[in-house]
Order: C-alpha cells, then sequence, then structure tokens
C-alpha cells in the first residue's frame, strides 16, 4: 500500500534529481547499468562514434554510454557494493555501479562527455577525472571545484576529452574513507586516427589495497600502511583473471596505483617498453626496455611487448609481501629452530594457532589450515606441478599459439614441449668441496665488526 508519505518522499526525490540536472537538457538521466559479476567481461565494442580497439578490463567491465545530441552520457552510481576479491572471501565496500573498481569508461580523443554521477553513499561525494584536461570546475575536488554531491542526489560533469590517454576517477571528498572503501574506476581515451599506437589486446587494471581482519567483511579505513589484502581491481589471488593472449600479438597493460605504497610490477619471459603514462604517451626515442615497472603512488603506466613466447609467464608485484593474503604480522621466524611437528599438534589444541614452519612457510601453500569464515589462506593456489604458494597481486599472462582475434576463454595450462622443464637429476651428486671449513681447521673466522658509523 503507498501511504502519503513514500508518495511524497518518492515524487519529492526525482523532483529534486530533475531540478538539479535540468542543465543537462534533454529528458531523463541515462539508465544505469549495474555489473555484479566479479568475472572479467569480454571488451565492449562502441556500438557508435569513432572506431577504437577496446580494452579489457581485469574482473571488471565497460560502462555502456548513450548519444545524445552528440554528447556521450554515462551514469555512475557510487554505493555500497558487495566484491568477491576471491572464491571463499567477499568485502563490503563502497563502489560504483554495483562493483568495486567501477566501470571503466571508454571514449575518444575530440569526445564530449557528460556523466551524471548519482550519490547512494551513506556521505556525501564527489569524481575527480585524475589526468584528464578539463575546465576547473568539472575537476571534482569538493569544496575547492565544487559542493559535494549530497546523499540522494545527482550531479552532471560535462567536458571534451582533449588527448587520448590512460587516466582514471575516484572521489576527491572523505578522500581516505572513500579510496580505502574501493572506490575509483579507469577512464581509457582511445587515439582520434585508431592506428595511432594500435594494439592486438589492451589490459587495465587498478592497483588498490585492503585491510580486512580475518573473518570480517569491512575495511579498517585508518590503516596508512599495514594493509593485509594487496589487490588488482579488488581481487587478490587466485580470484585475479588471467591474462590470455595469442602468439604475436602486440599487448598492453595499463594501470593505475591508489595504494598508499609503490609496487614493482614484473613480467616473466618478455621484456616490455612503458609507453604510457597519466601525462600521456611517452615518444618512441624515449621509450626504455624492463622487466619490472615500479608504479608510483597515485600514477599510472601503461607497458607494451610483443607476445613472442608461448607460456603460463607469471606476473606479480615484486614486494613479496604483495603477494600473499591476510596474515599476522607478528609470526615469529622459527627457520632453524626445531619444534618438528609442533604446528600440527597445537593447531589440534588451538584450532587458530598458527605458528611458522621450522623449514620455512611453504608448508602452508599445501597444509590446510583451519580459518575462520571468509578468509582467504595467506598461500594458496594450485598450478599444474603442485601449489603456486601465492596471494595478493599475482596472476598469469597465458601465451597461446592459434588462438582466435579477440579470444580471451582460459586455454588452460600451459602444455610444454618435450625436454623443455626443468628436471631432476638423477644421477650422482659428488660433494662440495668448500673452500675453508672453519671451524674444522681451528681458523675460526675472524669478523672486525664495525664499532661505530663513522666514516660513511
Ligand atoms: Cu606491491
Amino acid at each position: 500500500m503507498t501511504n502519503r508519505r513514500t508518495f511524497l518522499r518518492g515524487s519529492g526525490a526525482a523532483l529534486l534529481g530533475a531540478a538539479i540536472v535540468s542543465k543537462a537538457a534533454h529528458a531523463a538521466v541515462p539508465e544505469a547499468p549495474i555489473q555484479t559479476q566479479p568475472d572479467t567481461q569480454p571488451p565492449l565494442a562502441p556500438p557508435n562514434g569513432r572506431p577504437y580497439q577496446p580494452v579489457v578490463t581485469l574482473n571488471g567491465w565497460t560502462l555502456p554510454w548513450r548519444m545524445n545530441q552528440g554528447w556521450k552520457e554515462f551514469h555512475l552510481i557510487a554505493e555500497p557494493v558487495r566484491r568477491q576479491m576471491a572464491p571463499g572471501m567477499t568485502a563490503h565496500l563502497w563502489g560504483y555501479n554495483g562493483q568495486s573498481p567501477g566501470p571503466t569508461i571508454e571514449c575518444v580523443e575530440g569526445d564530449k562527455l557528460r556523466i551524471f554521477v548519482t550519490n547512494k553513499l551513506p556521505e556525501h561525494t564527489t569524481i575527480h577525472w585524475h589526468g584528464i584536461l578539463l575546465p576547473a570546475g568539472m575537476d571534482g575536488v569538493g569544496g575547492l571545484t565544487q559542493p559535494q554531491i549530497p546523499v540522494g542526489k545527482t550531479f552532471v560533469y560535462e567536458f571534451g576529452m582533449k588527448k587520448s590517454g590512460t587516466f582514471m576517477y575516484h572521489p576527491h571528498a572523505d578522500e581516505m574513507v572513500q579510496m580505502a572503501m574501493g572506490m575509483m574506476g579507469f577512464i581509457v581515451v582511445h587515439p582520434r586516427n585508431p592506428s595511432f599506437m594500435r594494439v592486438d589486446r589492451d589490459f587495465v587494471f587498478l592497483i588498490n589495497a585492503y585491510d580486512i581482519e580475518p573473518g570480517a567483511y569491512t575495511p579498517k579505513i585508518a590503516t596508512m600502511t599495514d594493509f593485509n589484502l594487496w589487490s588488482w581491481n579488488s581481487r587478490v589471488f587466485p580470484g585475479i583473471g588471467h591474462l590470455v593472449v595469442r602468439k604475436g600479438d602486440r599487448v598492453r597493460v595499463r594501470m593505475g596505483n591508489l595504494t598508499m605504497t609503490s609496487h614493482p610490477i614484473h613480467l616473466h619471459g618478455h621484456d616490455f617498453s612503458v609507453t604510457c603514462t597519466d601525462g600521456g604517451w611517452v615518444p618512441k626515442n624515449a621509450q626504455w626496455p624492463e622487466v619490472t615497472i615500479d608504479v608510483p603512488v597515485g600514477a599510472m603506466r601503461a607497458f607494451e611487448f610483443d607476445a613472442i613466447y608461448p607460456g603460463d609467464w607469471a606476473f606479480h608485484c615484486h614486494k613479496s609481501h604483495h603477494t600473499m593474503n591476510a596474515m599476522g604480522h607478528n609470526v615469529p621466524t622459527m627457520i632453524g629452530v626445531d619444534h618438528r611437528g609442533i604446528a600440527q599438534k597445537l593447531i589440534k589444541l588451538v584450532p587458530d594457532y598458527m605458528v611458522m614452519g621450522e623449514r620455512g612457510m611453504a608448508d602452508m601453500g599445501e597444509m590446510e589450515m583451519p580459518l575462520p569464515d571468509n578468509t582467504l589462506p595467506m598461500m594458496t593456489g594450485a598450478g599444474p606441478f603442485g601449489p603456486i604458494e601465492m596471494g595478493g597481486m599475482f596472476t598469469v599472462v597465458k601465451v597461446r599459439e592459434g588462438l582466435a582475434r579477440g579470444d580471451y576463454k582460459d586455454p588452460g595450462w600451459y602444455k610444454h614441449p618435450a625436454g623443455t622443464v626443468a628436471y631432476e637429476w638423477t644421477g650422482a651428486t659428488p660433494a662440495a668441496s668448500r673452500a675453508v671449513e672453519a671451524r674444522e681447521s681451528g681458523n675460526a673466522l675472524r669478523v672486525r665488526k664495525p664499532g661505530g658509523h663513522g666514516g660513511h
């Protein structure tokens, strides 16, 4: 039954919304598509406007638009979302249109964009368009360039895309909370000339981090450095999609870092060139080769390579703590301490007890540790040869011969040609000859320890 109060509330909201967006003219706010699937969605071929090679958002999607008298109109809804970070663990985040990060916005250099932003969060927000050259009043800095968007209201941003490149969007209102809760998204502006910097596959993702206590669902927003879930597009290994690539393809990977530390992102098996930042394209004669690219805080980097070596190639952050899932940082180092079997005995007595193995921590990749609900193992994942012992910012680039153009389906694990896999030596192994057996010969090694820091 509709009572007078709900009727008034409903019509009041509609009237206010209409009043605020009236400047945009032309009738209703465009539809806001919602996507809650965490799987990587196929690229969205542009149904109208200038042609381009669309990107693939890892574990994400591209926001459809509508054309309205020469404007590309998008509708973002800022709202609380539930994001599966990997099978077995869901986080309660804030995001856009059903997900964190929000959908990727794709357009073409020269396009005019009208972006409607509806605020369904419990507090005010704005959106800043990171790296885009636009009128100051469209820059989205709450208090400085606009009033914050109140709860329940819709604001409109309008600007032309002056240049192509790699950009992102995020709130500039209660930023610490809203970014710690997962509010961010990718923007790709394609070149007007589709043959400029053309690649066959173009992957994008944002680097983010959360601090979610084992067993909990909501990030601790006051954490400054000690995050325990290091994610790409709010997903952690083994939840991050694979980058499926056809042998011979020119591949681009674009990343933006919205954490509070840098991430040296490392690709195995290929060298690559750094070709784009959020400042623009890197001229050919200024590109340099790398196999690891450090992505600074608040910055974007793109690299390109020719996928000439088939295989399953690890692709990960090189900070080793960033390829682990939620863990206590007060795990004592037990390497060399003889407490054989004690971990298993203690786990039987105290189910949540966790002790580092006396041989290292590799056992954790195999052991079925008792974990609280909604908690991922610290080291996990299974490959064709056994446990991968990873977490966090880790996935695989799968380079395969004979894929169809635009086929992103998982081809399974790489089938190595005979004789190309590391193998066990089963012949004789002579004892290692050491230069000096100091202790046995009575010549204990004398080390002169520095007494201070003078002289350096
Ligand atoms: Cu990292």
